[in-house]
């Protein structure tokens, strides 16, 4: 890496699609977040970086298209934030980043911050991988469908560890490692952990990142 200055990031997009959990996902320190794109009676802020990371959540809409149309696609990624969010299983989302990028002319990662933020940071307790052992043979494949399905009363006794689980890890995530763990109980925790960081999706994301740092930090620094 030269020396010099290093290269600006902002993290940009609509109000609430996810910029501040991408930028915790992919430890963006430095990153700056913007205000947010398309805000009524506000100005759109100034994008004047060395890299642009712009946050669509799960979809795109006119003001999306409007500001990347203006910047340049070689120091622009497009996140689909919120993949779970889209159709019921990754492959739907996959599919509409492909659509995505078709149409924009630029990379589109689909990627679940909420879960990458989360095995970023975390690891599985003891009592998250009891409550996840208990119910990996669930009978109802509904269970994980919403939140309120997987913390009812009517499943089992231990609601507070269902509730407790869900507070520290999304339904999304929840819902692999039951899957996983059906499959395999014999799984260890590091490497459930390490299935749930895949599933998030944001190692794409992070080497196009990195790469693409690297090259802005090239052209500052020739
Ligand atoms: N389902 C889902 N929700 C997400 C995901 N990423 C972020 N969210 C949720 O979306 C909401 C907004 O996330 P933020 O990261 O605060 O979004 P932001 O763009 O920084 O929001 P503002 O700064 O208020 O404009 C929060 O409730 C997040 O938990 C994701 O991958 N999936
Ligand atoms: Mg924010």
């Amino acid at each position: 890496m030269p020396a010099g200055p290093a290269p600006r990031i902002q993290v940009t997009g609509r109000a609430r699609a996810g910029k501040t959990t991408v930028r915790h996902a992919l430890s963006l320190i430095s990153a700056e977040e913007t205000s947010a794109v398309d805000r009524p009676g506000r100005p759109d802020p100034v994008l004047d970086a060395d890299l642009y990371i712009y946050v669509l959540p799960g979809d795109s809409n006119a003001a999306d298209r409007r500001i990347l149309a203006t910047l340049p696609p070689d120091r622009t990624l497009v996140v689909l934030n919120k993949a779970d969010s889209i159709g019921i299983r990754w492959a739907d989302a996959a599919e509409s980043a492909e659509t995505h990028s078709a149409a924009l002319q630029l990379t589109v990662h689909p990627v679940i911050a909420t879960l990458a933020a989360r095995t970023r940071s975390g690891t599985l307790t003891e009592a998250d991988l009891h409550t996840l052992h208990r119910h990996r043979d669930h009978p109802d494949p509904a269970f994980t469908l919403a939140p309120d399905l997987f913390t009812s009363p009517s499943i089992a006794t231990d609601t507070a560890a269902r509730e407790s689980l869900l507070s520290r890890w999304p339904l999304y995530g929840i819902s692999c490692a039951l899957t996983a763990l059906h499959r395999d109980p014999t799984l260890p925790a590091v490497t459930l952990l390490q299935l749930l960081h895949s599933a998030s999706g944001i190692d794409p994301l992070h080497t196009d990142l990195h790469h693409r740092y690297e090259q802005a930090a090239t052209r500052l620094n020739p």
